[in-house]
C-alpha cells in the first residue's frame, strides 16, 4: 500500500529521469558492473568488460541500462500490482539467466546513488524512504520465483 506522497514521489522521479538525466540508465549499470565486478559474468555476450573504460564504452551495456529502466517504468505504471507485472521477469531471471538475487539489491543501491547524486538536496530522507520502498518491492517481485 502506497501513500499519496510515495506515489507522487516515485512518479515524479521517473518522469524526470529519462528526460533530464543524461545517460541515467547507463550510469547506474556502469556503476554496478564496476563496483561489483562479479555481476559482469551474466553479461558475457556483451564482450570485453575488463575495465571501467571498456564498460562505459560498450553500447550493449548502455542499451541494457535502458531495458532495465523500461522494466522499472513498467513497475511505476503498475505500482499496486508489481508482483503480477514482474511474474515473467522473475521467471526469466531465476530460471533462464540464473542471476543470484543478491545482485538485485546491489543494482538497486547503484540506482539509488545515481538518483541521489542527480537530485541533490531534493533527495530528502522522505524521498529516499519512498524510493527505497519502491525498489524493495521491485526486488521482492523480481525475486518471487526464487523462494
Ligand atoms: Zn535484468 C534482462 C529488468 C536486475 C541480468 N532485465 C532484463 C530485462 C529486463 C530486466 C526488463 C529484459 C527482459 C526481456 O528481454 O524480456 N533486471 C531488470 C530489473 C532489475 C534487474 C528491473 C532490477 C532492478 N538483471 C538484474 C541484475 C542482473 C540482471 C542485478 C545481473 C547482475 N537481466 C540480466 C541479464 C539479462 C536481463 C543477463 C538478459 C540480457 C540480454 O540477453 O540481453
Amino acid at each position: 500500500v502506497w501513500t499519496d506522497f510515495e506515489t507522487a514521489t516515485i512518479k515524479d522521479i521517473f518522469s524526470k529521469l529519462d528526460s533530464e538525466v543524461v545517460g541515467f540508465s547507463s550510469r547506474f549499470l556502469y556503476r554496478c558492473l564496476i563496483v561489483y565486478p562479479w555481476t559482469q559474468r551474466y553479461f558475457a555476450k556483451f564482450g570485453n568488460l575488463y575495465n571501467a573504460a571498456a564498460i562505459m564504452g560498450n553500447p550493449m551495456v548502455a542499451a541494457h541500462g535502458k531495458t532495465v529502466v523500461q522494466g522499472l517504468e513498467l513497475a511505476v505504471k503498475n505500482m499496486d500490482n508489481i508482483k503480477a507485472t514482474y511474474a515473467d521477469l522473475s521467471v526469466l531471471h531465476s530460471e533462464k539467466l540464473r542471476v543470484d538475487p543478491d545482485n538485485f539489491k546491489l543494482l538497486a543501491d547503484c540506482i539509488t546513488i545515481v538518483v541521489a547524486a542527480q537530485m541533490g538536496a531534493g533527495f530528502t530522507p522522505e524521498v529516499q524512504a519512498a524510493f527505497q520502498k519502491f525498489l524493495a518491492v521491485v526486488i521482492s517481485a523480481l525475486g518471487k520465483q526464487y523462494h
